[in-house]
């Protein structure tokens, strides 16, 4: 066993700090964090608007319960609400949707009654299950997730629904398109039309009901730095290029060339850097280039952009129980979740907001979604214009003139160099091969060089926990107990045979 292994890791987000950590714990002392920019947490990036918390990023513990890692990581340092904790919260089962008190506007300014609404979300839910049922098998009756839907609705509202009035049957399809532009949130894609329904199915989801950090989900970013010995981290220093078989030894083949010149050498690198950066940057990332199995699957799985708008107010506008509001456009009732003109309206892709809770912590603050290719555009307007904006859309739907914001302050996770977008999805084509690819080391098996000279962790590299902060964790453990146990079982390159 080799604790003498030289090991660097690329990215100080979830992924990169408990990898490190796993490996510091395990013993290893010499591991350094490499991160391109000024801070830790990556796509955990916890802000101020005025006296309030808000994340720019990740922003709930998605099922916390018992085989969540972050839950019990959050838990033992003392981070979350007494409520988080409780039994009955942990066994909720939500599958992914937590059942929240809404309100609904519609275009016209009018506040909706949710029964009319209800049957919609009912059908909706029902068609997202069946989706998740296909398990990439293929033959399945359609390619996407937004196709599907729109044909089954079609065929089930027929049915179902008529009996019901004109008016209110076209608005449960107004509604859908609402539904839908939700999931392309959840799912960080620009359309649902873009998500394949035979690989939706691979998310899967834990018990509990989502939970925030009173303090900041960068608090569990600091407890583990904390952990870490003091410089474990370099901050500022981007990777331009991992040269792997840099050497016939076999010590230390990897090289690492950082931005500012530097080269560190090593003998094995854990790769965190996202999917949206991976996708734009891998032909000058990787040196011999990555096989081409594994650049196909980079290829295939989908990375998109979803952004959030937070607005606060003097005084709320919304229920005093309303948990989120959703904005229903009057004229979507064909079922649509993209824009036909992104520069002139690209608002009407924000599906709504939720409301921050409990407000005695937050105030009047809500938090708008926006989701695709208008989110990617709503990035590249001044903060004046999103405000106006999104001031004049509240105005429309609730039909009351007088409302404006106190601050506003958004996300711009496409535009951020580093990240190149926001999470990962299963797009058409993709299948669980595609997954297995991208957490596979470098030399692939087989291979006679020195193993275990690339690995590869963060969120998209995930089985069935891609796009979360509690897939990230998983995967950077994987990847440290695959050295762990790769030394606990072998003979150390650093220390060849005698
Ligand atoms: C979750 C949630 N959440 C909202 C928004 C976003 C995300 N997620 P990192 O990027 O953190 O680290 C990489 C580092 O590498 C970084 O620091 C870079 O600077 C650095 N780097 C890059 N290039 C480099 C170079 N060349 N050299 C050196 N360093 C370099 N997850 O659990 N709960 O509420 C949300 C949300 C707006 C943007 C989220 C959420 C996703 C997580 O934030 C994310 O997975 C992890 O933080 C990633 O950690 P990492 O280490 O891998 O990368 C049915 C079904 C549907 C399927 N999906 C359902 C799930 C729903 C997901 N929901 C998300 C929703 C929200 C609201």
């Amino acid at each position: 066993m080799s604790l003498k292994a030289k090991i660097v890791v690329i990215g100080c987000g979830i992924s990169g700090i408990a990898a490190a950590h796993r490996l510091v714990k395990a013993g290893y002392h010499q591991v350094w964090i490499l991160e391109a920019t000024a801070r830790s947490g990556g796509r955990i990036k916890t802000c101020t608007l005025g006296d309030n918390i808000v994340e720019m990023g990740a922003n709930w513990i998605h099922g916390p319960s018992e085989k969540n890692p972050v839950f019990c990581m959050a838990r033992q340092y003392g981070l979350l609400d007494p409520e988080a904790l409780t039994p009955e919260n942990q066994a909720m089962d939500v599958g992914g949707h937590p059942p929240w008190v809404p309100n609904f506007f519609s275009s016209s300014g009018r506040k909706l009654n949710a029964e009319d609404i209800y049957p919609a979300q009912e059908m909706f839910f029902e068609l997202m299950y069946e989706s998740s049922e296909f398990e990439s098998e293929g033959g399945e009756p359609w390619a996407s997730v937004g196709d599907f839907v729109r044909s089954e609705v079609q065929q089930r509202a027929a049915e179902k629904w008529k009996d019901i009035d004109a008016t209110t049957r076209s608005l449960r399809l107004c509604a859908i398109s609402n539904m839908l532009k939700v999931e392309c949130c959840v799912n960080g894609t620009h359309s649902m039309d873009q998500v394949g329904l035979g690989a939706f199915g691979l998310y899967k989801t834990l018990p509990g009901l989502d939970c925030t950090f009173p303090g900041g989900y960068e608090d569990l970013v600091q407890n583990l730095i904390s952990e870490l010995p003091s410089g474990s981290v370099t901050y500022n220093r981007p990777v331009r290029c991992v040269h792997w078989n840099n050497t016939e030894k076999r010590e230390n083949p990897v090289m690492i060339e950082c931005d500012d010149g530097e080269s560190i050498t090593a003998d094995h690198v854990i790769v965190t850097v996202p999917l949206g950066y991976l996708k734009k940057h891998h032909s000058t990332l990787f040196r011999p280039p990555l096989p081409l199995h594994k650049l196909h699957s980079v290829q295939r799985l989908g990375f998109g952009t979803n952004n959030k708008i937070f607005v606060e107010f003097d005084s709320p506008w919304w229920d005093a129980d309303c948990e989120v509001i959703y904005l229903v456009w009057e004229d979507e009732d064909v079922m649509v979740d993209q824009v036909p003109d992104v520069q002139r309206s690209w608002i009407k892709k924000l599906f709504g907001f939720t409301v921050l809770k409990p407000t005695e912590r937050y105030g009047h603050v809500m938090c708008g979604w926006i989701a695709g290719h208008e989110s990617e555009y709503m990035e590249t307007l001044s903060e004046q214009e999103v405000t106006h904006t999104v001031t004049q859309l509240i105005r429309r739907f609730t039909g009351n003139p007088t409302i404006a914001p106190r601050r506003v302050l958004r996300s711009q996770w496409f535009h951020d160099p580093w990240t190149c977008g926001s999470y990962s999805y299963p797009a058409i084509g993709c299948s669980a091969q595609d997954l297995d690819n991208m957490m596979e080391p470098l030399p692939t098996k087989g291979s006679l060089l020195q193993p275990l000279q690339v690995l590869f962790a963060g969120e998209a590299t995930h089985p069935c926990y891609y796009s979360t902060v509690h897939g990230a964790v998983l995967t950077g453990w994987r990847e440290a107990d695959r050295l762990i146990s790769h030394y606990s079982s072998s003979i150390s390159p650093s220390e060849p045979p005698k």
